[in-house]
This record gives C-alpha cells, sequence and structure tokens, in this order.
C-alpha cells in the first residue's frame, strides 16, 4: 500500500464517477494508521475476519487477518470494499423528519425523538399496541438483536415484531428443528476437508460465500467428488464431477428420487436408521412411485446423471452437503429442506469427522439474529413466545409479569398485508429494506403509504426509507461492540473501531431513549454491549440455543466459541451429534416425508418460461450499502436477465437487447445477457436494485404454509424483445449516477 498521497484521479475510479466525493485527508494520505482493530466483514454468514485502520477516528483501509481460523486472510470484493461505508458522503449525520411539500429536513435528536414518541404513544392509544409493528434485520448484532425482541414485547408491548430472515433462513430453520429439534448447521467447515463426497445445491458458493469456496477446492484436492444441483452452470459448478441442471422448484422430486433410488439398491445405514430416527417408514413411503424416469420428467435432470449422484452419494464413507436458498426461497421451502436432511440421515452420515450437513446461514448475523427473540413467534435462546414454560422463564429473566408478554404476531410479509389492510397503522424499521427485498413490491410500496406513522432506523437512506416520516441516523457494524455469529454456529467479537460520525448514533443508544421514554426505562439498564450479552447468556440458557457458557473472554482467547455452549466450563460445540442424542421429543433424528407439489405459480402459454432470481457477487441484498462503492458498481451496475442462446433466438433477441419481463404482477426491461450457463427453459434476473430495475415487481407474495418464506425462486414468465439494443453499462453507469 503506496504512502504517498494518491491522485484524485485514482480516487474517483475507486469510488466510481458516478460519486462526486470528496476524498479526505485520512483516506488520501494512507500515512500510518492510529489503530489497527481485528474485526469482521459485516456482509454474509462467513463473516470473515478483517483489521479495520483508524486514522483520525475514520475507517481508512484495511489489512487481512490472516489467524482467523476460518477465512485465514482471504476475503472477497465485497469484503476488501466494505471499509468504504464509515467515510461515506450519503452517510446518513443527522436525524430526518419529512416537512409536508418540502421532503426530509435535517432536525435535532429531540424533535426526532418527541415525534416519534408521541406518534407511538397516539397510534396505540387509538387503535391498540399491536397496531404499531416493528420490522428488524439480521445484519445486526447478537446484542442488538437481543435488544430488538426484548424492545418490541416489554417496551413497544406489540406483538407485531418479524424480520428479514423471514426472506432468508425460516425454512432451513422450521426444517432443522422438525429434523435435529435445533437450528443450526450441524458442522464447522473444518469437517468439508476431507470429505469423499460434497453434495451443494441451491447455493452459489463461488459469488455468495467466496471465502468458503477454499474449503471445497481444499476437499477436492484431498480428492473429493462434487455434485452441484443449479439450474444454472454457477462458477462452482464449473469444477464440480457432476452438475444436475435442475429445473426451478422441484428440488423435493429429485431428493425423493436419489432417496428411493438408494432404498432399492440396498444403500442405507440401516443400523443408524433403526437406532437414531424415526419416521423413515413413512417417509419411503412418500415416494415409493419415484422412479428415475419419474424423476427425470419433473426436474428435467437426465435419469443418468440423477442415478450417478445416487450412486455416488449412496456409496461415500464420509460426506457433506449443503444448501441455500436456491432451495429454500419456494412454497416448498422446508420440504426441500427436510428432503435434504432424508438424504442425510439414510446414511447416518452425521455427528462423525468428515461427516457433515449444513445450510449456508445468509447474512451476517443470519445465525445468531435467528435466535434471540427476532421472530414473531419466538422468544431468546430459541424459545417458543407460546409454549408457556418458555414465557415464564423469559418473563422473570426480563421483570415482568408473564400475562404482559405479548404472543405470535404476523410473519414480515403478513404484516405488510396487515398494513395494507388498514389494520396495522406504525411501523419501526431498523436493518430491513422491505420495498426492495420483499416480493410483490408494487404491493408493498402501496402498504407503505397506508401508514399513519413510519420510522427508520439506519445509516443510509434505503429506498424504503424514503416513505418514513422520521429517519433516526443510526451505527454501522464498526461503531459498537458486540458479537455475531457465524454461519458456522461460531460467535466471533465484533470490535467497535470509530465512534458514529456526525450526529449519528449508537443503534442501542436509540433504541434504548426510546424504551425510555415509553416508561419502559427501568427494564432496559445496560451499560455495554457486554452488559446486554450478559443478559442474554441468561436468558438464552436452558434453551435450544444455549449461550450461557460463552463470554466476551473467552470468545477473545479461543478466537471464538461455537454454541451450544451451557456451562462456564464448556469448550463449546463445533460438531453436533455426535452423541446422536437429539434434540427432538423422542430424542431421534426424524425423517420428515416431502411428496413432490408443484410450485405456487406453473408455466402456461400466457406465461411459459421459468423465472428465478438471486445475487451476483460484487452486490448485496437490496444493495443499499453496496450501490455505494463505485467498484462494485462497475463490476456488474445493473440487473440483467440471463437467458440461454436457443431460448433468445426464439425470441430475436441478442446480447444486451432490452427485453420486458412480465408476470402477473408487474413487469420490468433487462438488458439480456445471453449464456450457455442457463437451462433454456429458464432466466435468472439478481435483484439488489430499486424501483424500475427491481426483480422483485415480478416474484410472488407466494409463502411456504410452515416457513412464512416468501417464492423468491420461482414464477411463471413472458419475455416481450423490445428491438433496441440496452445503453452499454459505461452509460448506465453514468445514468444511474443522475
Ligand atoms: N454477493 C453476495 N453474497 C451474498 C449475498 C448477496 O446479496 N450478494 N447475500 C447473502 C445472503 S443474505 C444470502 S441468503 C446468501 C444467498 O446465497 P445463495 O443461496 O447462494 O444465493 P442465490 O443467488 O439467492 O441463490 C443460489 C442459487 O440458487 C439457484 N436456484 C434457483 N432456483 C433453484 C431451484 O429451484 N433449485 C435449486 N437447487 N437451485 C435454484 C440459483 O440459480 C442460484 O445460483 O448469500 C449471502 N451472500
Ligand atoms: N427477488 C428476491 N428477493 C430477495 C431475495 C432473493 O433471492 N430474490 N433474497 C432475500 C434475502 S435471502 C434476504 S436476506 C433479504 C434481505 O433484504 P433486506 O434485509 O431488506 O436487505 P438489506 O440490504 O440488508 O437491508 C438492510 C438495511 O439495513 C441497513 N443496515 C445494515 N446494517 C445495519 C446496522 O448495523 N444498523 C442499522 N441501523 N442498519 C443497518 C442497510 O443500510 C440497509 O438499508 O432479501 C430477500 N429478497
Ligand atoms: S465472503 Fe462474506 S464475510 Fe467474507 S469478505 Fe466476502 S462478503 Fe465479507
Ligand atoms: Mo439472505
Amino acid at each position: 500500500m503506496s504512502k504517498l498521497p494518491v491522485s484524485a484521479d485514482k480516487i474517483i475510479k475507486e469510488f466510481g464517477p458516478h460519486l462526486n466525493y470528496a476524498p479526505t485527508e485520512g483516506y488520501l494520505g494512507r500515512d500510518e494508521p492510529d489503530k489497527v482493530v481485528p474485526t469482521h466483514c459485516c456482509f454474509c454468514g462467513m463473516q470473515c475476519g478483517i483489521k479495520l485502520l483508524v486514522k483520525n477516528n475514520k475507517v481508512v483501509g484495511f489489512d487481512p487477518w490472516m489467524e482467523f481460523p476460518f477465512n485465514e486472510g482471504r476475503l472477497c470484493p465485497k469484503g476488501v470494499q466494505r471499509y468504504l461505508q464509515n467515510n461515506h458522503p450519503d452517510r446518513l449525520l443527522d436525524p430526518l423528519i419529512r416537512v409536508e411539500g418540502k421532503g426530509f429536513e435535517k432536525t435535532t435528536w429531540e424533535d426526532a425523538m418527541d415525534r416519534t414518541i408521541s406518534e407511538i404513544k397516539r397510534i396505540q392509544n387509538t387503535y391498540g399496541n399491536d397496531a404499531f409493528s416493528m420490522l428488524s434485520g439480521v445484519s445486526l448484532s447478537n446484542e442488538k438483536s437481543y435488544l430488538v425482541g426484548k424492545f418490541a414485547r416489554v417496551a413497544l408491548k406489540t406483538k407485531n415484531l418479524d424480520y428479514n430472515g423471514r426472506l432468508c433462513m425460516v425454512s432451513a430453520g422450521a426444517g432443522n428443528k422438525k429434523a435435529f429439534g435445533l437450528d443450526r448447521g450441524s458442522n464447522n467447515y473444518a469437517d468439508l476437508e476431507k470429505a469423499e463426497v460434497i453434495f451443494v445445491t441451491g447455493a452459489n458458493v463461488s459469488e455468495t460465500f467466496p471465502t468458503l469456496t477454499h474449503w471445497i477446492w481444499r476437499a477436492r484436492d484431498n480428492g473429493a467428488k462434487l455434485i452441484v444441483v443449479d439450474p444454472r452452470v454457477i462458477p462452482l459448478a464449473r469444477t464440480a464431477d457432476l452438475h444436475l441442471d435442475i429445473k426451478p422448484g422441484t428440488d423435493s422430486a429429485l431428493y425423493g428420487t436419489i432417496l428411493k433410488y438408494m432404498a432399492d439398491h440396498d444403500m442405507l445405514n440401516q443400523e443408524f436408521i433403526r437406532e437414531h430416527t424415526s419416521g423413515f417408514e413413512q417417509t419411503l413411503e412418500a415416494v415409493k412411485d419415484y422412479t428415475l424416469e419419474w424423476g427425470e420428467k419433473v426436474t428435467g435432470i437426465d435419469k443418468e446423471k440423477i442415478r450417478t449422484a445416487a450412486e455416488w452419494w449412496g456409496s461415500a464413507a464420509t460426506s457433506f452437503l449443503l444448501h441455500a436458498r436456491g432451495i429454500e426461497h419456494h412454497s416448498k421451502g422446508v420440504d426441500n429442506v427436510v428432503g435434504c436432511i432424508n438424504l442425510v440421515l439414510a446414511t447416518g452420515r452425521i455427528g462423525k469427522p468428515y461427516c457433515g450437513y449444513a445450510t449456508i446461514t445468509g447474512q451476517g448475523n443470519g445465525q445468531g439474529g435467528r435466535e434471540h427473540g427476532h421472530k414473531c413467534d419466538q422468544l431468546p435462546g430459541n424459545r417458543d413466545i407460546s409454549n408457556p414454560e418458555h414465557r415464564k422463564y423469559i418473563s422473570e429473566v426480563w421483570g415482568i409479569d408473564e400475562k404482559e408478554l405479548p404472543g405470535v404476531g404476523y410473519t414480515a410479509y403478513e404484516l405488510i398485508e396487515a398494513i395494507h389492510r388498514g389494520e396495522v397503522k406504525g411501523l419501526l424499521s431498523i436493518c430491513f429494506n422491505p420495498l426492495v427485498s420483499l416480493p410483490n413490491n408494487n404491493f408493498v410500496r402501496e402498504a407503505l403509504e397506508k401508514l399513519e406513522f413510519y420510522v427508520v432506523i439506519d445509516f443510509f437512506l434505503n429506498e424504503t426509507a424514503r416513505h418514513a416520516d422520521v429517519i433516526l441516523a443510526g451505527s454501522l457494524h464498526e461503531e459498537e461492540e458486540g458479537t455475531v455469529t457465524t454461519a458456522e454456529g461460531r460467535v466471533t467479537r465484533i470490535r467497535q473501531a470509530v465512534t458514529p460520525p456526525g450526529n449519528s448514533r449508537q443503534d442501542t443508544a436509540i433504541l434504548l431513549e426510546i424504551a425510555d421514554r415509553l416508561g419502559a426505562g427501568d427494564k432496559f439498564r445496560y451499560n455495554s454491549s457486554e452488559d446486554i450479552f450478559n443478559e442474554l447468556r441468561v436468558a438464552s440458557k436452558g434453551g435450544t440455543a444455549d449461550y450461557y457458557g460463552i463470554t466476551y473472554e473467552k470468545i477473545e482467547q479461543n478466537m471464538g466459541i461455537f454454541w451450544p455452549c451451557p456451562t462456564l466450563d464448556h469448550p463449546g460445540t463445533p460438531r453436533l451429534w455426535e452423541d446422536y442424542k437429539f434434540k427432538t421429543n423422542d430424542g431421534k433424528a426424524h425423517f420428515n416425508p416431502a411428496p413432490y407439489r408443484d410450485p405456487g405459480e406453473v408455466t402456461d402459454d400466457e406465461y411459459p418460461i421459468v423465472l428465478t432470481t438471486g445475487r451476483v457477487v460484487s452486490q448485496y441484498l437490496s444493495g443499499t450499502q453496496t450501490r455505494r462503492i463505485g467498484k462494485l458498481v462497475n463490476q456488474y451496475p445493473e440487473p440483467l436477465v440471463e437467458i440461454h442462446p436457443e431460448l433468445a433466438a426464439k425470441y430475436g433477441i441478442k446480447e444486451r437487447d432490452l427485453v420486458k419481463v412480465v408476470t402477473r404482477r408487474g413487469e420490468g426491461l433487462f438488458p439480456a445477457n445471453i449464456v450457455e450457463t442457463i437451462r433454456k427453459d429458464t432466466v435468472f434476473i439478481p435483484y439488489h436494485w430499486p424501483g424500475k430495475k427491481s426483480a422483485n415487481q415480478l416474484t410472488p407474495g407466494t409463502l411456504d404454509p410452515i416457513s412464512k418464506i416468501p417464492e423468491f425462486k420461482v414464477c411463471a414468465c413472458k419475455l416481450i424483445p423490445m428491438g433496441v439494443k440496452a445503453p452499454s453499462s459505461e452509460e448506465a453507469a453514468a445514468f444511474a449516477s443522475e
């Protein structure tokens, strides 16, 4: 890294031509930093270790953190740019308030808080407590996630709290609870290293969890066979031994067919099934007609490929199965997850070295954030808000009467529906951008316009916040102490590198002040994040997600501790189920029947093509953070629709032609990206953009009946070629900046 001042040209290149960035002295100088803070990337569930360089209370760069055991210094394109946010010109530095006819104006904290408190009280006094709701997100630390759960129930006294993991982790969570009675990936990734077969389904690992690729490649160097299931030849599939090009929405048929084949060919671990599981007979019965021919017909995968997958999986001595949103974002998300788990249980390859199973957690704290009471039906420790014993325990920890503790509230999309029909009148959102990330967003926009009062806590003005009445300037990952739980289940320390800039405040301080001013201050007396963590430890004690034995000190000494960790002298649990004592009611792992059914919307003459949506490597979620970083924007400036050359030829579509993609809910214009790596009956659009570029204008509000996850991964569409070329990506980038 050069220590000489760099030219403005270079700065502009780094931040992108569309950002009118005035370089700060700290950045230009590249002097020795004042301090180097080892912490974690703020983005995905890998939570790679990174060292932030701080100068004059600003984050000015980074160094790799070689010692952190998971990523050993490696970072992906987002990780190496993440440091550009703390100091970013778009950063919210003051609270904003909507002034009729004028838009947003800066205001004082006192004014913003007065308005917020008086509106919360007005709405709750007029319509009842549940008419004020909260939506939250799991980029937040464990401490903040726990605090939000308590804040909604004890300070706002509302049942209506849900979180963005509802769009992400809930199918996996529900499937894992059904099968194991506990919701965590069963292994740390070190168990990949000597697995003989690695089965990756619905996970674009090289783009979405890039640093995990290394562990899979390490296994391949050791001779592992890699099976990848995806409608696209994703980068990982290019180095796979077998790629199953599945038709979106048909996963449960594939796993059922493989199970049936293994049963017919004596490839089951009968002893494990007999001793340690229940439900096998009914599960096998549900797939009794699933021949290879039937599997091929439903999934579109050549039956010989299905046979090979079943042979490899059925005969391996060690194996690891990984899945992510590709199988979970479905109205059959839970079925797909238990279908995968059935394959793991049928071989008994779990709870042993190099034998693993895991869903790959998406958001930074997607794992921890789904354990501490963020969900509408959940209390800390992954307890159940409708279970009388669980309610009693948590009420005692919180010092309230159990009768005051609200019950189950609406899930995220159902909450939007309740707002739309006028039942819920007020909303506080933190760390969530539902207008971009929820399905059918024309409907979401209508709902937001119906709110009587909407307050947002964020550090950037996201698209949903534009509909707010008050915006409270909150804090970034590196501006508060805390912990997160990585996709592996490892609880690690997030360290504060700088204080929030300008008049922005720590998220925690904002929530605590609102709680205080609503009259609940006595229940929220904390002097530090560690105080909150220590209460979380007690609240989680005895729950399935037990953090009681984890302390800040222990985390620091061990580079993280894997939960469950029930006592102070417990070392933590990197690999679950070594004792085969599952957390279900009968102590056994449960097979669950997952018979095939169609997705919520199937193709027909009017909408003949399958649309699926997802991600690209350089953008993150709704893009609020990554669409502000020039280098990441330049890498993939706008959403393209991926189309196979044969499908494109059928419509006369050429590379970068504008294509109108239409579904029953809306339409959008996207430049064509003609690629041989996608199925001929399917198109793919990444979803990181708002407004007219949003893929979620098109997606349906169909939900999984158990997890209530939206069906982002499959719907029916039609393509209308516009007969004109889209502007070049440079032109588009310049346009986007206007
Ligand atoms: N670059 C980047 N990385 C991220 C994120 C990001 O926004 N950008 N977000 C983070 C978060 S929160 C999450 S949840 C994860 C998501 O990580 P992934 O789940 O890996 O990402 P997606 O692109 O949503 O979907 C994965 C794959 O599913 C495939 N797919 C579509 N339909 C089906 C189907 O019916 N069956 C099967 N088997 N596959 C299908 C798609 O082609 C796609 O390649 O990524 C995390 N990491
Ligand atoms: N079509 C389609 N839609 C999808 C998906 C898909 O695959 N296809 N994937 C879904 C998935 S898996 C997910 S996880 C969701 C994500 O959807 P969202 O959660 O809506 O996406 P984010 O971009 O994370 O929005 C979070 C907001 O929180 C802010 N934020 C981040 N960290 C903090 C913090 O520490 N404090 C505060 N106060 N604010 C913070 C950011 O600035 C941003 O404005 O999208 C879902 N939507
Ligand atoms: S893999 Fe995830 S955590 Fe690691 S650097 Fe990339 S975005 Fe950050
Ligand atoms: Mo996610």
